[in-house]
């Protein structure tokens, strides 16, 4: 059996701001062009230095940015978090662009990314629900469904944050994570 631990204490929500979290890697919410924005991507960036930029801009050499649902590891740079996921989500344009589909693959995307790096701990901010616009109860059922199915079939990472920053994803997320288990 793959799953090692209850759900309920594999996941934890933490109001506040992503860049102060202790973890093995903390998720940006980017643009394709990887190469910084504003929102929780300028705080990220801001609080990190210029050694994550760096390191994005690597990747664009190599692979010519990231398209969305999919997700790219760099450092952490000054951060707390010794690694930085990045992951561009969609932009809600009325959820009939595979928009959801999107949404989860940038969860499950880093996911995996945390998992092959052999990460025990991961910080999601509420990806696409700022600039991008998509509705927060409809990504809180996302980000949870998805992380839920990932953890039930893998053993890592072993924690889970979900971080909100303003009142109404604290609500949601306190809403989708009492369901579970
Ligand atoms: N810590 C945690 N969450 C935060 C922080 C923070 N420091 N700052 C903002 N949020 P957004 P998007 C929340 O707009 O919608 C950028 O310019 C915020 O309240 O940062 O995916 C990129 O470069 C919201 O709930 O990301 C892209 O161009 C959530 O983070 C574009 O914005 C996401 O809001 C991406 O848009």
């Amino acid at each position: 059996m793959a799953n090692s631990g209850s759900l309920s204490l594999r996941i934890k929500l933490l109001q506040g701001d992503i860049t102060k979290v202790t973890a093995d890697a903390i998720v940006n919410a980017a643009n394709s062009s990887l190469l910084g924005g504003g929102g929780v991507d300028g705080a990220i960036h801001r609080a990190g230095g210029p050694a994550i930029l760096e390191a994005c801009r690597k990747i664009v050499a190599r692979q010519g940015g990231c398209s969305p649902g999919e997700a790219v590891i760099t450092t952490g740079g000054n951060l707390l978090a010794r690694h930085v996921i990045h992951t561009v989500g969609p932009v809600w344009t009325g959820g009939q662009k595979r928009e959801p589909e999107i949404l989860a693959n940038c969860y499950r995307n880093s996911l995996q990314l945390a998992q092959e790096q052999d990460l025990e701990t991961i910080a999601f901010p509420n990806i696409s629900t700022g600039v991008y616009g998509y509705p927060k109860d409809k990504a809180a059922t996302v980000a949870v469904r998805t992380v839920v199915d990932f953890l039930q079939q893998h053993p890592l990472p072993k924690q889970v944050l979900f971080v909100v920053f303003d009142e109404e994803n604290r609500r949601l997320y306190e809403q989708e994570l009492a369901a579970i288990e």
